[in-house]
């Protein structure tokens, strides 16, 4: 179990942790009116994510409840997404960029999350949606000449598609065009080196801020 200082967002990891939805969904709103940051809502959802996994993992929760704590997230992101549209400053349009979960994965709340947040920055999203083809992320790299690609990977056995994805745009000459960045809860620096992507993050508020330095927008 993880210990957050703050009362109540301690209840609120605990509440998504035992996949309390109402309780969870009320204290969402209650952080929300007591001003605390949307992003921070966020991460407490996301570590309480963690820990659910980490039950599946050692067999204490089974799909069901994982399918759960899906539904119950996607309704906490429905409630923080205004407010996390609020959080960016979309002064200017600063880039375009293709998104998309890499083939053999279907995971789609954090890239939807990063998504939202890359768009309230100001940049141009083109989502290609869940278990993407290599040849998929080539074809929208051609269509849209994006000056970033990003992959979300949350399932280590997909970590081949990142791979054959990033070999498909070097065959194409595309690699040289576009920076390429990794993101979701299963990718880390062993994979970004072993493809040589330009950078990686847990975090989508990270992601943004790469994202923006890759088109130099700090
Ligand atoms: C909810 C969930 C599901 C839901 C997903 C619903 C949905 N629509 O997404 C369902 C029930 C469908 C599911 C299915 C499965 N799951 Co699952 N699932 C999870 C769980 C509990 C939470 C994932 C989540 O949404 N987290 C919250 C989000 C907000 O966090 P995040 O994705 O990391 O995103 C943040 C950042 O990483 C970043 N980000 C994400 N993407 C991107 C992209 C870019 C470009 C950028 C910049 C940033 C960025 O932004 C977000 C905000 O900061 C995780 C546990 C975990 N540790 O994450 C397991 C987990 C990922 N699942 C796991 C498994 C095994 C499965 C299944 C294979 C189970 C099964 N036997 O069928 C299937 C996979 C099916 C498939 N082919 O994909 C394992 C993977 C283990 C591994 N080492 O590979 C995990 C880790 C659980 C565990 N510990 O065992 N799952």
């Amino acid at each position: 179990m993880y210990f957050i200082g703050d009362k109540m967002k301690q209840q609120l990891y605990n509440a998504m942790v035992e996949l309390e939805e109402e309780k969870v969904i009320t204290l969402v709103k209650k952080a929300l009116e007591n001003g605390e940051d949307p992003y921070s809502i966020l991460e407490v959802c996301r570590k309480a994510m963690s820990e659910v996994g980490d039950r599946f993992e050692r067999g204490e929760y089974f799909l069901n409840e994982l399918v759960i704590a899906g539904e119950i997230f996607k309704t906490v992101s429905e409630i923080l997404n205004p407010e996390l549209k609020k959080y960016g400053k979309r002064e200017r349009e600063l880039g375009r960029m293709v998104i998309g979960t890499v083939e053999g994965d279907v995971h789609d709340i954090g890239k939807n999350i990063a998504r939202t947040m890359l768009e309230a920055h100001g940049f141009i999203v083109y989502d290609l949606g869940v278990d993407v083809p290599p040849e998929k992320f080539v074809e929208a790299v051609k269509k849209y000449n994006p000056e970033i690609v990003g992959m979300s990977c949350l399932i280590t056995s997909a970590w081949t598609s990142i791979e054959e994805t990033v070999k498909k745009l070097e065959k194409e000459k595309l690699r040289d065009k576009v920076r390429i960045i990794l993101g979701g809860a299963m990718v880390n620096e062993r994979i970004a080196e072993k493809v040589g992507a330009d950078a990686w993050t847990n975090d989508a508020k990270k992601g943004v801020d790469i994202c923006k330095s890759f088109v130099g927008a700090e």
